[in-house]
């Protein structure tokens, strides 16, 4: 899906602002989403989550519907354009209704989605209304419920005429904020128009192949002109499909980026598609880009910052990139949802290599908030492998140009070893169906929880090994030397296998500030020991390619007993300032090479 872009034959409208908003209830309300303003609405901003955006607790813990609403009109001049209404992300499903009727819905909230409205406005002023409910269940991604957890269930007795309020229980651990989190376009196009745009380059001794496919509708010529960083024109191409050759490739290189630019020409429509050149393989137990052995360093993060919620924060991400520089990183997993898509273009120009995740976080009833009792094949109780076909199939579409993607996550922390082979049986197809997407046909991968690895049969089916390892915080806490004899045992298992593996997360609660002169968990001093003691054994391992801490910066989640103010395992606090630790990856990070390390 293409990102919409100003041009000479494209108009592009935001709609970011203040919005008119509501809270509604588990129903929606129907008179709220009729041709008629909110009664007494509250003030919103557009886009970003509604969770902190208030001081109030029922805003911050609501179930169910939301409605924001504002007006809008069309320009007199660019009423014979195709209009297109498009949303970057609503979590978690939206109802979208034009003066009253309803223009489209959206299962899912992190992906963009949109809805023609040529011939569907009026003249002069439109009200345009967004009903948003935040429930997750057990056909969401991610997969929440609305049974609380309480750790005396079972101990406690009965206690009638107790009623808890409702909220949602996310079965992750993240704050499940909500609402129009990424920015609102109208867009206009000519009535025949690009529809889509895939590139696939390869390269071979210097020079760069790009087979390429235009989508589009309605009658027209196609011609493609491809433009180098400096304006120089390197290649031209017409026809939908097809190949075209730049000589003397600039490859974009980790840290290094070089984009070209493909100007598709279509009838009246043009569009331009930033892209690069690079290549991406696995090869025996090496991760190779460009042919070179790459060696992951770097992090999962989150989209959350203090205000904004989830909501796009285009200033955090160019900082968080920044502070991915000042560490020496190159790298980081979009857990545990694909990222807004200004994201992904800024990564395209600042270099970044990045592990792109659907939001299938949750997938799994014998850990987490689900946990408890008896052992569940939670592939025979969820009802989510639709959705999740659904997301690949969209996070795959959105992002296959991007060459700063390298590998496919299609979920993270699923079971896969309470009923192993329910487990193989719902991700088998789910691979397969990623590659199948991908012209680029990049690794898949899912990233496995701490478990019983020797049960494991579906992380083997991957192209990469991806573990999340807490040795030395959830397993072996406050006992480093046991935490490394468990970790040197676990990765002599996955040795075997040949493949290539790298830690998507590992990582130590810490405060902020809290010194000890003997590290104690919780402690800086602490979170620096334990990142030691892991480097210790996994440096001595060929196939481990790399590290991604968990987390980038502290983060909010869901509050209980489990959480002080949120998880504490960033690097840098959440208002990005440096831990003891950030500067103990400083000094190492920028002595390993993005290339070579393991040789
Ligand atoms: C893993 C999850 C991640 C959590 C982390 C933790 O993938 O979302 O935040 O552990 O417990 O289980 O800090």
């Amino acid at each position: 899906m293409l990102y919409p872009q100003l041009n000479t034959s494209r108009t592009v409208i935001q709609l970011s602002g203040i919005w008119d908003f509501a809270l509604c209830g588990e129903e929606l309300c129907a008179e709220m989403t009729s041709d008629r303003p909110l009664t007494n609405p509250m003030t919103m901003a557009v886009p970003a989550s509604y969770n902190d955006q208030k001081a109030c607790e029922t805003i911050r813990d609501h179930y169910g519907f939301v409605v924001y609403q504002r007006l809008f009109c069309i320009p007199a001049p660019l009423k014979k354009e195709r209009l297109v209404l498009r949303f970057g992300a609503v979590t978690h499903h939206a109802k979208v209704y034009v003066n009253g009727t309803l223009v489209c819905e959206h299962k899912g909230g992190f992906l963009p989605f949109e809805a023609e409205l040529t011939g569907k406005v009026k003249d002069g002023e439109n009200r345009l209304t967004v009903a948003v409910d935040n429930r997750i269940d057990y056909s969401t991604l991610p997969v929440g419920s609305e049974k609380g957890g309480n750790m005396l269930t079972g101990l406690i007795p009965e206690l009638p005429g107790v009623t808890p309020k409702k909220q949602n229980y996310p079965n992750f651990d993240f704050f499940n904020y909500s609402g129009i989190i990424r920015p609102v376009f109208l867009y206009t196009t000519p009535k025949d128009y690009i529809k889509d745009i895939t590139l696939v380059p390869t390269t071979e001794n210097g020079s760069a192949t790009v087979s390429y496919q235009i989508d589009t509708v309605g009658e027209g010529d196609i011609h493609i002109t491809i433009r180098d960083e400096q304006n120089k024109v390197v290649a031209v191409a017409s026809g939908n499909k097809g190949q075209f050759t730049i000589e003397n490739a600039t490859l974009w290189e980790p840290l290094n980026a070089y984009l070209y630019r493909a100007q598709v020409e279509f009838g009246d429509d043009c569009y331009t598609e930033s892209f690069g050149v690079r290549s991406v393989e696995v090869r025996g137990t090496e991760f190779l880009i460009n042919g070179k052995p790459f060696y992951f360093k770097g992090f999962g993060k989150h989209e959350d910052t203090p205000f904004h919620g989830r909501g796009l924060d285009e200033a955090a991400n160019v900082l968080d990139l920044s502070l991915i520089r000042w560490i020496g990183a190159n790298s980081f997993r979009t857990s545990h949802y694909p990222y807004a898509e200004e994201m992904m273009y800024l990564c395209d120009r600042e270099g970044i290599v990045v592990i792109d995740e659907t939001p299938a976080v949750g997938v799994n009833l014998n850990f987490g908030a689900a946990a408890g009792g008896e052992p569940q094949d939670t592939y025979k109780i969820l009802k989510t492998k639709e959705h999740h076909e659904d997301v690949i199939r969209d996070m795959i579409a959105r992002d296959k140009n991007h060459p700063c993607v390298v590998m496919w996550s299609i979920a993270n922390e699923s079971d896969t070893t309470t009923f192993p082979d329910s487990a193989a049986d719902y991700y088998k197809p789910l691979y397969e169906l990623a590659h199948a997407c991908d012209g680029q046909n990049r690794p898949v991968t899912i990233v496995g929880v701490q478990n019983d690895f020797t049960k494991d049969k579906t992380l083997p089916l991957m192209d990469v090994i991806c573990l999340n390892r807490y040795y030395g915080w959830y397993v072996f806490g406050g006992d480093l030397e046991a935490a490394k004899q468990a970790l040197r045992l676990e990765l002599s298992y996955w040795e075997a296998k040949g493949k290539p593996l790298l830690f998507t997360e590992y990582g130590a609660d810490t405060v902020a500030g809290l010194h000890s002169a003997t590290p104690t968990m919780f402690t800086e001093e602490y979170q620096v020991e334990f990142y030691k003691a892991v480097h210790e054994v996994t440096d001595s391992f060929a196939f481990f390619v790399g590290e991604q801490v968990w987390n980038f910066a502290d983060f909010a989640t869901i509050q209980g007993i489990m959480r002080v103010d949120g998880n504490k395992k960033g690097l840098f606090t959440r208002d990005r300032k440096p831990k003891l630790a950030a500067h103990y990856f400083k000094h190492r990070w920028h002595q390993i090479p993005d290339f070579g390390y393991k040789q």
